[in-house]
C-alpha cells in the first residue's frame, strides 16, 4: 500500500476514487421506465428546466403569461435564444446543458436546437437511461413518488414493473402540507384528520405496494414541531410510527417559501431560514426513528451539522436546490467534514430531467476532489499518511454505504 503524503499525489488518487466509485443518487425526480412519460428526458426538457425558466425572465422581454401558452419546443427555443445565443451560458444551470451536449458529442454553440432534437429523437429510452447513468457514474437513483398524484398513483396500483436502478420513495407533501385539499383522496379519512386509522391504513398499503426506501416531505421555512396542526399530529401519530413499523427513515427537506412568485409556477419557490428547534424536538421525541435531513437555507447549515453531532439518528444530506452551486457546496462540505468526518451524505442531484445527472455529478466530483484532498493532506501533515484504500473506503461511505446502512 503506497502511503500518500503530498497534495500532488493525494489529489489524483482522490479524483481516481471519486471516478471509480458508482454513486447512489438519494433524491431525484426521475422515474423508472414503467412509469412512462412521467420520466422527463431529452433536449427540450433539459432546456425548459425550471432553474432555466427562472433565468429566462431575467434575460428576455417575454412575460410568464406569454411563455406558458407556448409549446414545449417553443419554450425551449425561447430559452435557448435568450440564455445560450444572446448571452453566454455561464450560470450553473446553463453550463449544465452545455456539459450534457458535450457528453453526447453534440455542438454546444448552435443557433438552434435542431441537431440536438434529432439526436435525442433517435434514442431508445431504456438503453439511453443505462448510458446516462454510466456517464454520470451513478449505479442507482432514488425517485420521488406521490401516492396522491393522479397520473402516477394508478400506475403503481396497476403494478408498474420495478427497476433495480430506481428506488421508490413515498412522498407525502400533499398529505402533510395540503391536507385540506387532499384528505378526500384518503379512503375513510375526514377533513380534520379526527380519525387517524384510515391514514395509517393508507400509508401501510402504499408501503406494501411500493416498498419505499424512505418516506419524504418538503417543509416550509415556518415549519414547527410540535404545534397545533394536522401536519404535526399526522407526523407524530401516523407518519413517524409508520416509518418505525416499516423500518425506513423519514426524510425532511426544510426551508421552502412556496410560490413567492406564482407566475413562475415550479420556478416560483424561494428559501427562508427555518427554526431547526423543530428538528431537535423530533430527534429527541423519536430516538427509534432515523431521519434524513436537508435544509434549504444557507444560514441553517451550521446548525444542522451541530444537531447531527448531538443526534445519531439524524443524517444530513445534500446541498439542496439553490445551494447546489460550487461556491456553496464547497463551504458546506468543508464544514461537514470538519464536524462530521465522513458520517454524512454530501450530495444528491435533485435531477428532474434524466441527463441532468451527467453534469450534476460531474460538478460534484469536480468540487469535492480538492476539498477531500486538502483534508487528507492536512491529516498527512498532522502525522498520518493515507492510502488509496482509505480514500476508496471514505468515498464509498459518503456516496453509498451511509445511505445503504440508513435505509436497511
Ligand atoms: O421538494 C423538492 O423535492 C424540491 O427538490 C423540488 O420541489 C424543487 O422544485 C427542485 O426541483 C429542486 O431542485
Ligand atoms: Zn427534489
Amino acid at each position: 500500500m503506497t502511503l500518500l503524503r503530498s497534495i500532488d499525489t493525494i489529489l489524483p488518487a482522490v479524483e481516481q476514487q471519486l471516478d471509480a466509485v458508482p454513486f447512489i443518487d438519494i433524491h431525484t425526480h426521475l422515474f423508472m421506465p414503467s412509469l412512462g412519460t412521467l420520466g422527463l428526458w431529452g433536449i427540450d426538457q433539459l432546456v425548459t428546466y425550471h432553474y432555466l425558466e427562472a433565468e429566462l425572465f431575467r434575460s428576455s422581454p417575454l412575460k410568464p403569461e406569454q411563455y406558458w401558452v407556448l409549446s414545449t419546443q417553443q419554450k425551449a427555443d425561447a430559452i435557448w435564444k435568450a440564455l445560450f445565443v444572446e448571452n453566454t451560458p455561464i450560470s450553473e444551470a446553463t453550463r449544465g446543458v452545455i456539459a450534457v451536449l458535450k457528453a453526447f458529442g453534440l455542438p454546444t454553440d448552435s443557433p438552434d436546437l435542431r441537431e440536438a432534437r434529432e439526436f435525442f429523437a433517435n434514442q431508445k429510452v431504456e438503453p439511453h437511461i443505462r448510458k446516462v447513468f454510466e456517464l454520470a457514474g451513478v449505479s442507482e437513483v432514488v425517485m420521488t413518488n406521490d401516492p396522491l398524484d393522479p397520473d402516477e398513483a394508478p400506475l403503481w396500483q396497476e403494478g408498474a414493473e420495478r427497476d433495480p436502478q430506481f428506488h421508490p420513495v413515498l412522498r407525502l407533501d400533499r398529505i402533510l402540507n395540503k391536507w385540506s385539499s387532499h384528505w378526500h383522496l384518503v379512503p375513510g379519512a375526514d377533513e380534520n384528520a379526527g380519525s387517524i386509522a384510515p391514514v395509517r391504513k393508507f400509508l401501510a398499503e402504499w408501503c406494501e405496494r411500493m416498498r419505499p426506501v424512505y418516506m419524504a416531505c418538503s417543509l416550509p421555512d415556518t415549519f414547527q414541531y410540535p404545534e397545533q396542526s394536522i401536519r404535526s399530529r399526522l407526523l407524530a401519530e401516523v407518519v413517524i410510527p409508520a416509518c418505525r413499523e416499516f423500518e425506513i427513515p423519514l426524510s425532511l427537506m426544510i426551508g421552502v417559501r412556496y410560490l413567492v412568485n406564482p407566475a413562475l409556477r415550479l420556478a416560483g419557490d424561494a428559501v427562508g431560514r427555518a427554526d431547526l428547534g423543530a428538528l431537535e424536538r423530533l430527534c429527541v421525541q423519536f430516538p427509534e426513528n432515523r431521519f434524513l435531513c436537508s435544509v434549504l437555507s444557507r444560514e441553517n447549515q451550521y446548525e444542522l451539522c451541530v444537531y447531527a453531532r448531538k443526534f445519531s439518528n439524524l443524517m444530513p444530506f445534500g446541498c439542496w436546490w439553490f445551494l447546489n452551486n460550487p461556491s456553496i457546496v464547497e463551504e458546506m462540505t468543508k464544514e461537514r467534514i470538519e464536524m462530521l468526518g465522513t458520517s454524512f451524505i454530501p450530495q444528491h442531484s435533485d435531477a428532474r430531467v434524466l441527463e441532468q445527472v451527467i453534469y450534476k455529478w460531474r460538478n460534484t466530483r469536480r468540487t469535492l476532489a480538492p476539498i477531500l484532498a486538502d483534508k487528507y493532506a492536512l491529516l498527512a501533515a498532522d502525522g498520518r499518511a493515507v492510502t488509496a484504500e482509505d480514500i476508496r473506503r471514505d468515498v464509498t461511505r459518503l456516496f453509498r454505504t451511509n445511505f445503504e446502512n440508513w435505509t436497511t
